[in-house]
């Protein structure tokens, strides 16, 4: 288990400061020692600049498509090169927009892989079906075969292709959900565990279905996007588009158990996490320790507790 962490510290796929402190805090949460203490091996990337473009006016309504397009660019360079360099890449974002660069750069780097999106949002307005105008509520349109002609051409992204087929995306954790999303979804028929379904089946069997499903036609390597937004606002309150409803804990925490144990996981997104939208100091400290516990989780923590095999008693 070897790690290989990025920065991304992008704000620009939607409106509010704050989600570009997100990778340090998580650091100074001791991210990396408890990875360490738990037998990971890891090398910390350091956190991406970016560059801010200037005269970025909005195209098609879509705000800062340029800023989010170079960026994006950087992020798949450096997610390419750090899965060439043998690790599980781990992206600290930054909004959810970074998911384009961060999922581009994974397959270019290892072929197509499954995407587990969990997220209180599914992520797939287009540029023309938007509301907000926000990039981090249209990335999986960006990245999804099916929907490339749906795209108005784009500053800034002819660096990218589409990259991942509509039957090797699976949603866990949806609560809301554009009108114009929904079509999309039916449309395209993609597996949706809404948490209607995680209600009526458990995370255990949501789990289970959501590998027999991506395993249907071939096991591929995992790409795990988390918004921290798919956790309870009572448990991350820290995070710019907050929806009430949410996974609990420990939820959210069985979806990285189950996803470690597959042996497939291969690039996780942690994104959404803002450290200026809690009301306390104790609402940053849960929201990012959630986020810290649910990236344990994803290299190995176990609830049960854990000892490196070369332990022996004293
Ligand atoms: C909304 C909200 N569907 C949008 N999306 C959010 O802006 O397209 N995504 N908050 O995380
Ligand atoms: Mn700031
Ligand atoms: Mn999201
Ligand atoms: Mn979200």
């Amino acid at each position: 288990r070897s790690v290989g962490i990025i920065g991304a510290p992008f704000s620009k796929g939607q409106s509010k400061d704050g989600v570009e402190c997100a990778p340090n805090k998580l650091r100074a949460a001791g991210l990396l020692d408890r990875l360490q203490q738990q037998g990971c091996a890891v090398k910390d990337y350091g956190n991406l600049t970016f560059e801010n473009v200037a005269l970025d006016e909005p195209v098609n309504g879509s705000k800062s498509v340029r800023t989010v397009g170079s960026a994006n660019q950087r992020l798949s360079e450096a997610v390419k090169a750090v899965k060439r360099d043998g690790h599980t890449a781990v992206i600290l974002g930054g909004d959810h927009s970074l998911a384009i660069g961060s999922i581009h750069g994974h397959t270019a780097a290892v072929g197509p892989v499954s995407v587990v999106w969990v997220d209180a949002h599914a992520d797939i307005n287009t540029p023309l079906t938007s509301n907000t105008g926000n990039v981090h509520g249209q990335p999986m349109s960006y990245l999804l075969y099916e929907l490339q002609s749906k795209l108005p051409p784009l500053p800034n992204f002819s660096w990218m292709k589409p990259c991942v087929s509509s039957r090797d995306l699976v949603y866990i954790g949806l609560r809301d959900v554009d009108p114009a999303e929904h079509y999309i979804m039916k449309l395209l028929a993609v597996k949706v565990f809404s948490m209607t379904q995680v209600d009526q089946l458990g995370m255990a069997r949501v789990m289970e279905e959501t590998c027999d499903y991506l395993w249907d036609r071939a096991k591929k390597p995992i790409h795990l996007s988390y918004d921290i937004d798919a956790i309870d606002p009572s448990i991350t309150p820290a995070t710019g588009t907050p929806a009430v409803g949410g996974l609990t804990y420990r939820e959210g925490v069985y979806i990285t158990e189950y996803l470690y144990q597959t042996g497939l996981l291969s690039a996780v997104d942690m994104v959404e996490v803002n450290p200026l939208r809690g009301r306390t100091e104790d609402d940053v400290r849960s929201t990012v320790s959630t986020a810290v516990d649910l990236l344990l989780g994803c290299f190995g923590r176990r609830r049960e507790g854990n000892h490196l095999p070369d332990y022996s008693l004293p």
